[in-house]
């Protein structure tokens, strides 16, 4: 692999052929010009880059439970600004200011939306300089896939089987980019690993802003939605083209739509071919398919009003 694009982040790691994390790392802090610390919640990053006695990571990392990798970075910063302000950072030879660092906590959707909301609701309202990076399968997926609050309407999970009782998952997954910009954050912005180019400016803007910003980010997941490890980019894609995940940013409140889909594909688009709904694509679950394309269009309409 290309040492440069390596620099960070490895490629020794086990994550599973066809999965995008090791690409969403990668893109997101390549984009760093200054050294970065990473804390890390438990989840398919951290059990397939830290596999005792190896590592992929090529920066300081620090290993945190599910619930506490904002609590941990919140620490750090603040530990950092302290030998700042007692001198113990070396000073730049470019203009005598102490060495800048970039803080980043990346955490799962099950170890953001759910487990790790209060640490990292916490964290945004102190105020810390810091990125938080949700990486979305939308599942408990090192665990073998039990719904989160990010599952979609309709997925079946070891938690919400689909059969004759269900057919699926009941619940609309949790807002978390309006949860976050309720903190009145500088920068927030739903990104995709199918969009690598529009990630990376996102990254950038988020190393810029003065105090936390904040990524959220699709990353299919070929195990567990259950569909062939070369197609990550393209369920990606059509996860986006469907309007199904936007991608826009929220600077200071300002709502921006980032790619408007020339022509938006019905959601069936993006459920075709994935295991996880493949129950949905019969007679009597018809409806359910209907229900989550009325979802995802009332969602799409009220972040046009937001985006004004
Ligand atoms: C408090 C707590 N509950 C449960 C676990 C077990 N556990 C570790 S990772 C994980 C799933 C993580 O899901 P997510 O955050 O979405 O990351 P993914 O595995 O999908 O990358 C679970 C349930 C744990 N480590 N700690
Ligand atoms: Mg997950």
């Amino acid at each position: 692999m290309n040492k440069e694009l390596a620099k960070n982040f490895a490629p020794g790691h086990s994550a599973c052929a066809g999965c995008g994390i090791p690409a969403i790392v990668r893109a997101i802090l390549n984009e760093s010009k200054d050294p970065v610390v990473v804390a890390n919640a438990t989840g398919c990053l951290e059990v397939t880059s830290t596999l005792y006695p190896y590592t992929a990571w090529k920066v300081p990392y620090i290993h945190n439970a599910f619930e506490n990798a904002a609590a941990t970075i919140s620490g750090v910063e603040k530990a950092y600004k302290a030998l700042v302000k007692k001198g113990k950072i070396p000073r730049q030879a470019r203009d005598d200011s102490p060495q800048r660092i970039n803080f980043v906590a990346f955490g799962g959707d099950g170890g953001t939306y759910d487990i790790g909301l209060q640490s990292l609701s916490g964290a945004l309202e102190r105020g810390h300089n810091f990125l938080y990076v949700v990486y979305d399968n939308g599942g408990y997926m090192n665990t073998g896939n039990q719904r989160s609050s990010a599952t979609p309407y309709g997925a079946a999970t070891e938690t919400t089987p689909a059969g004759k009782e269900s057919f699926g998952k009941v619940e609309m997954r949790k807002n978390l980019m309006e949860i976050v910009n309720a903190h009145r954050i500088g920068y927030a912005a739903q990104g995709s690993v199918g969009y690598l180019e529009d990630l990376k400016k996102k990254a950038q803007k988020a190393f810029a802003t003065d105090g936390p910003s904040f990524l959220s980010v699709m990353q299919p997941c070929t195990n567990n939605w259950k569909f062939p490890t070369s197609m990550y980019v393209h369920y990606a894609k059509l996860a986006t083209e469907t309007n199904f995940w936007p991608l826009y940013e929220i600077e200071n409140g300002n709502y921006v739509i980032n790619y408007l889909p020339k022509e938006r594909k019905p959601v069936e688009e993006f459920l075709k071919g994935q295991g996880r709904f493949k129950h949905l694509f019969t007679p009597e679950n018809k409806h359910v398919i209907e229900e989550m394309q009325k979802i995802v269009d009332s969602e799409w309409e009220r972040l046009q009003k937001l985006a004004g």
